[in-house]
């Protein structure tokens, strides 16, 4: 009889329940190897020993067994999203001593299981928390595999097939932007891709800073940013030698969205005093907010006045993969002169993986290259132009490109718009459940991306009309509430305050595991923990 889907996975959970126990059951489970093994040590595996290979294979498949259950615990509802401990009491629970002499491989495998019994189950379906979580399958395989690899990104040398995978995905990246051509690079996150922005920029301009530093530039130069940024806009500022009072922050509306008029208003400012305005940074999903700062208006300026338009997409870059959420947010967005877009945010890739793109192809070589001799020689064997390394300002580069190839192959283009549109729904069912439940919650403006803002109201505040005073006491319920959920370990949602009101809730809806009823537990669990104070 032709059998189901469902039919199939029913049978295969049968089957891995068989293997594994309950999740229950799971958080203490022995992961005990053959004694012998166990007692061996380091020198049994390869390469020290060339004739290593059965030991070496049993340890591995039993370190595979520890990270399954992870995966298991991390997708299981039932179990927690962490077993909080202070860190005066997680050093009693754990051995974190550097020993004289190296421990049997048992130990190790004990380590490791104890490390992630400890770990935020940062994929759980009930993690609100962080602009980057969710545990991505495939890509997750991907970054196994890229451990096993274990090579550096900067040579075709050494990583041939990885950097055909780099330069075939970044140029799809720049493609969904609206580019033909340009350059991209991997960066160590959203902040160094920010500052790969500025440098290009800068050497833009001034080509002669590189060799020549400030007296290349003949005036003081200045960047612009909302004030809802990131701050490693500002970051850039201190690094770069502008100082962070040359990295002018423009007001923003209620929203979150940078006021344009006041953009104009602040260049001119700096312009009247002799000053080089060269340098803005639009925000396309600010990290509290989620706002999208309104790009053609910004592009028009920047036009205006001669200067570079970086994108700060980190976070909402992920809706370019969107026909329904990237317009009104991204409108315009091939105007601008670079983007960073972090696919270890809302696309799910595994951390970290954070892109930044050119419209202009070379510059990222003319402004970071150092032709190092021994890396980068000009008299190689294959075309050199496959060697990034001399593109980019470090010199050791992760490979973070195998997961996110191998996450496009999985998902493809549909695949990840459907992602996409998921996250954004989850997003517009929690603003719904606040909106009918609105004794219990108060939402503070409508999101424009998956950051859902709100106060949680204790049954005491609930008759009390909402003024300043009641928003002083619901700021006050946030970090006891948030207490209340890592000591319970049932779930996590961040909060902050921002330069308009004091603390406040923001969730975030980053992992494909999240559905409707997890937003229901959110709320359910919220008041089952909060509705006392
Ligand atoms: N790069 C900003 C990340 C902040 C957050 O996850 O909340």
């Amino acid at each position: 009889m032709l059998r189901t889907v469902d039919d199939v996975k029913n049978q295969l959970k049968s089957f891995v329940d068989g293997l594994t126990g309950t999740p229950e059951k799971m958080a203490d489970k022995k992961y005990q190897m053959d004694k012998k093994v166990g007692t061996l040590k380091y020198t049994d595996l390869y390469p020290h020993d060339r004739n290593g290979a059965v030991v070496t294979e049993t340890m591995l498949k039993q370190l595979t067994d520890v990270l399954i259950d992870f995966v298991h615990e991390t997708n299981d509802r039932k179990c927690k999203v962490l077993d909080f401990q202070h860190p005066e009491e997680m050093k009693k629970l754990l051995d974190l001593d550097i020993p004289e002499e190296g421990l049997p491989l048992q130990t190790l495998i004990d380590d490791c299981a104890l490390t992630l019994k400890y770990q935020v189950r940062t994929g759980h379906p009930h993690f609100f928390n962080q602009l980057s979580c969710g545990l991505d399958l495939v890509s997750m395989a991907g970054e196994w595999l890229t451990a096993t690899a274990n090579t550096n990104m900067f040579t075709y040398e050494i990583a041939p097939v990885f950097i055909l995978m780099e330069s075939v995905v970044l140029a799809k990246m720049r493609e969904i932007i609206g580019w033909n051509g340009g350059d991209s690079i991997l960066a160590p996150g959203g902040s160094i891709s920010n500052l790969y922005a500025f440098l290009a920029a800068r050497h833009h301009m001034f080509p002669n800073y590189k060799e020549k530093g400030q007296a290349a530039l003949g005036a003081q130069l200045v960047m612009f940013t909302s004030d809802q940024c990131h701050y490693s806009v500002k970051s850039c500022a201190a690094v770069c030698g502008l100082g962070t009072d040359n990295c002018v922050e423009v007001p923003s509306d209620e929203q979150g969205r940078m006021i344009v008029s006041e953009l104009e208003r602040l260049v001119k400012e700096r312009k009247a005093k002799g000053q080089i305005p060269f340098f803005v940074n639009c925000t396309s999903g600010t990290t509290v907010l989620g706002a999208f700062d309104p790009i053609n208006p910004i592009a028009d300026i920047c036009q205006k006045y001669n200067m570079w338009l970086h994108i700060d997409a980190a976070w909402g870059g992920g809706l370019l993969l969107s026909k329904k959420y990237r317009h009104p947010r991204f409108s315009g967005v091939e105007r601008a002169d670079s983007v960073t877009w972090n696919p270890h945010k809302l696309m799910g890739t595994l951390l970290q993986c954070s892109t930044i793109h050119f419209k202009l192809d070379g510059l990222l070589l003319s402004c970071n290259q150092m032709s190092a001799d021994y890396l980068f020689m000009q008299d190689k064997l294959y075309d050199i132009k496959y060697d990034t390394g001399d593109k980019v300002i470090q010199c050791g580069r992760h490979n973070d490109i195998f997961k996110l190839w191998l996450q496009f192959r999985a998902k493809g283009l549909n695949g990840f718009e459907a992602h996409m549109d998921h996250l954004m729904e989850m997003a517009e069912y929690l603003v719904e459940r606040i909106r009918t439940e609105k004794d219990k919650f108060h939402l503070i403006l409508e999101p424009e991306c998956v950051n859902v803002s709100f106060w949680y109201i204790p049954k005491r505040l609930r008759t009390m009309p909402h003024n300043q005073n009641r928003i002083a006491e619901l700021a006050k319920i946030c970090p006891i509430l948030k207490a209340r959920m890592m000591e319970a370990g049932t779930m996590m949602v961040g909060y902050q305050p921002d330069d308009k009101r004091p603390n406040f809730f923001r969730s975030i809806f980053s992992s494909a595991a999240v559905q409707k009823d997890d937003v229901d537990f959110m709320l359910n669990e919220m008041d089952r923990l909060g509705q006392d104070l």
